[in-house]
């Protein structure tokens, strides 16, 4: 497994609705890719483990009130309180399969009627993952698989305007996945996208920042 020595780890950013796969397909590639010998982590966010994810964990679970603009502020927070970790272990080669990044955080603010450019700006500087894996489901499809818990998002019509603004932030990093097909399907193209993303940071393409 030498091949992926000396080059750095790559940012792959899985991305969905709740109930579109997302966190099973993300372990899945992760043990897929340690098999393969990629030094890889699994992160998630938010990252409820620190005192800022302790305040978006109580507030997801209707346990406090924040305002629309203050929890936006914590995720993105939240995810800059990580970044300096995230970018010592991109650069000592480590991959990290994220599940959820910025686009959950824009997409879910604008969807509750915030300015998308307001959004988007405390997320800017952020280092910009190198692939966007977006696990494409409709909403109403999501909402059959059952399940949805009892977290402050998890309603149909959220979800619904939540769908509609993730589809304006595709960019060239994203593959829009069927999350629709078998899920041995979807785990063969995840694989096949991830080792071609990680095969190709041996260009030495350095590190690149959010919304650039
Ligand atoms: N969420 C997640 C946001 O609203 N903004 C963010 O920046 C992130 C990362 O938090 F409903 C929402 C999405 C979801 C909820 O996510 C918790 P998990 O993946 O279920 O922990």
């Amino acid at each position: 497994n030498c091949h992926w020595d000396n080059s750095r780890g790559s940012l792959i950013v899985l991305e969905g609705l709740d109930r579109s796969g997302k966190t099973s397909q993300s372990n899945s590639l992760v043990s897929f890719l340690k098999g393969k010998g990629v030094p890889v982590e699994a992160w998630h966010f938010p990252d409820r483990s620190t005192t800022v994810g302790g305040m978006i964990s109580s507030y997801l679970a209707n346990k406090s009130q924040l305002d629309d603009r203050t929890i936006h502020l914590l995720f993105s927070a939240n995810r800059w309180e990580k970044s300096s970790l995230m970018e010592t272990k991109l650069k000592s080669g480590v991959t990290l399969v994220v599940d959820r990044y910025s686009y959950s955080g824009v997409a879910f603010s604008a969807a509750k009627g915030l300015d998308i450019q307001w959004c988007k700006a405390p997320e800017e500087g952020l280092i910009a993952p190198d692939l966007v894996l977006y696990l494409d489901i409709p909403p109403e499809k999501a909402a059959e698989r059952g399940g949805y818990g009892s977290e402050r998002y998890e309603h149909l019509d959220f979800q619904q305007k939540v769908a509609s603004h993730y589809t304006n932030l595709h960019d060239h990093t994203w593959k829009v996945i069927d999350a629709c097909q078998p899920a041995e399907d979807i785990e063969k193209q995840l694989r096949e996208l991830a080792l071609e993303c990680i095969s190709s940071r041996r260009d030495g393409k350095p590190l690149s920042r959010l919304w650039l």
